[in-house]
This record gives structure tokens, C-alpha cells and sequence, in this order.
């Protein structure tokens, strides 16, 4: 109630422009991946992670946790984002899922930022010395909501095969101090998949599949209007 009247008082001011800036997020919470060189691919994965090559990036900023159900909420209430079949109400802190492509890019329009490149996305989850996971070398259930899907895998009694509250595995940040890189919900990246154009890129696994480890270097690609149950995304800026 005071919110309204506060904003009944904004518009009665010819307020519009206050009234806006009130919708718009807050400052995204970002971590900072500096510039420099870092060893993207494996030979440990697929074939379409070789070969392992050197890329240099500048400096970005690159949001600490998936997207939210609350955060994406205001990008509806601001009708920068279309709703979803969602109820974005219900655990808010959840990761938003049920995105295609093209909503992600327009809540990290809204945001103040983009989709990261793979580039930018894999330099992020592992950073500069050539490790597999955001951790380090090792995979266990501990580290990353991962390997449950319909209580099958290696993580099935373990991790509850569903997304759980963004950041919830502090234990599995990245160097740079990124949460859920590996596992917990797919997340869309800029980037057309070179195998295959039409469809874009998805990276880091999921709570829900066990037949792929999260590996900062898997990739996996989905056509832009794909929306599923463990598929998300983060966002970028410099
Ligand atoms: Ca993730």
C-alpha cells in the first residue's frame, strides 16, 4: 500500500520517468573475469571440444548466479520480457528455467548486459589453468547440483534431481567466483553452434542429466525457441 501511494504521489508529479527507473533491476551482481589468455577445449569430452587452443579475452563481468525466477519477474512486470509458463512467484529463488534463447537475450538487455560468448562463458567456469571443472580436477556430488535424473546416476539419494535456490553449491565456485558453472539448470550462450547454425549453444550441465558430466568445456546446442526444465541462463557485461 505505501508502495502504491509512493507511486500514485511519483505519477501525480508527472513522475513517468521515476515511476520507469523504479521496474529496472538493481545493480547486477557480477564477478570480474580479467583480461588475459585462457586454454579453452578438452580432449577429455567430445570431439567438438578439440582442439585445445588459447584465447585471450578483455575483461568482463559476468552475473554471480543464474537468472532468477524473481529476477526475471521484473523484466515481465517492466514488459521487457514475455511471461512464461511459469509461476515466477512460486520459489523465487529458483533459477529461471522454461527461457527460449530470444528471452534471454532480452532479460539480459534488460539487465544492462548480454548473453556471454562461449569464449566469455567457458573463461568464466574454469578459468586460466586449463582445469575441467570450476573447482578444479575432480567430480563429485558436492560441488555442483548434477547427476539425478529420475533417481538414476551417480548423484540419485544424493542431489535432488530438480534445480535448486541459484548459488546453493558455494563449495563449486569457479576461480573468479561464479556459482553453479557446472550443473544446476543448462545455460544458453550467445554463440550459433559450429556444427550445426541453426541451433545456439548451451553450456555447464544440469541437475538432471547424469550421461553428461558438467564439464566447463561440454557443449551442447538447442534451437533458440527450445525452452526445458533445467535450461537457464546468466549474463554478461563489461
Ligand atoms: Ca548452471
Amino acid at each position: 500500500m505505501r508502495h502504491a501511494s509512493v507511486l500514485c504521489a511519483l505519477l501525480g508529479m508527472g513522475g513517468l520517468a521515476f515511476a520507469a527507473a523504479e521496474a529496472a533491476p538493481g545493480r547486477p551482481d557480477r564477478v570480474l573475469v580479467p583480461a588475459g589468455p585462457f586454454s579453452r577445449g578438452s580432449t577429455k569430452g567430445a570431439d567438438d571440444e578439440r582442439p585445445v587452443r588459447v584465447r585471450t579475452l578483455p575483461a568482463f563481468h559476468i552475473d554471480r548466479i543464474e537468472v532468477t525466477r524473481a529476477m526475471y519477474a521484473r523484466c515481465v512486470a517492466a514488459r521487457r520480457c514475455p511471461a512464461l509458463a511459469l509461476d515466477l512467484a512460486a520459489e523465487p529463488e529458483l533459477p529461471v528455467t522454461q527461457v527460449d534463447w530470444y528471452d534471454a537475450r532480452a532479460f539480459c538487455a534488460f539487465a544492462g548486459g548480454r548473453l556471454p560468448s562461449e569464449d566469455e562463458w567457458e573463461k568464466a567456469a574454469r578459468g586460466s589453468d586449463g582445469r575441467e571443472f570450476p573447482w578444479g580436477g575432480e567430480l563429485d556430488c558436492e560441488h555442483a547440483n548434477w547427476g539425478n535424473f529420475e533417481n538414476e546416476g551417480p548423484c540419485a539419494g544424493k542431489n535432488p534431481g530438480r534445480p535448486v535456490v541459484a548459488g546453493g553449491y558455494p563449495k563449486g565456485a569457479s576461480p573468479f567466483g561464479a556459482l553453479d558453472m557446472a550443473g544446476n539448470v543448462w545455460e544458453w550462450v550467445a554463440d550459433r553452434y559450429d556444427r550445426d547454425p541453426a541451433r545456439r549453444v548451451v553450456r555447464g550441465g544440469s541437475c538432471c542429466s547424469y550421461f553428461v558430466e558438467p564439464r566447463a568445456a561440454n557443449r551442447n546446442a538447442w534451437h533458440p525457441n527450445h525452452r526445458d526444465a533445467d535450461l537457464g541462463f546468466r549474463c554478461v557485461s563489461k
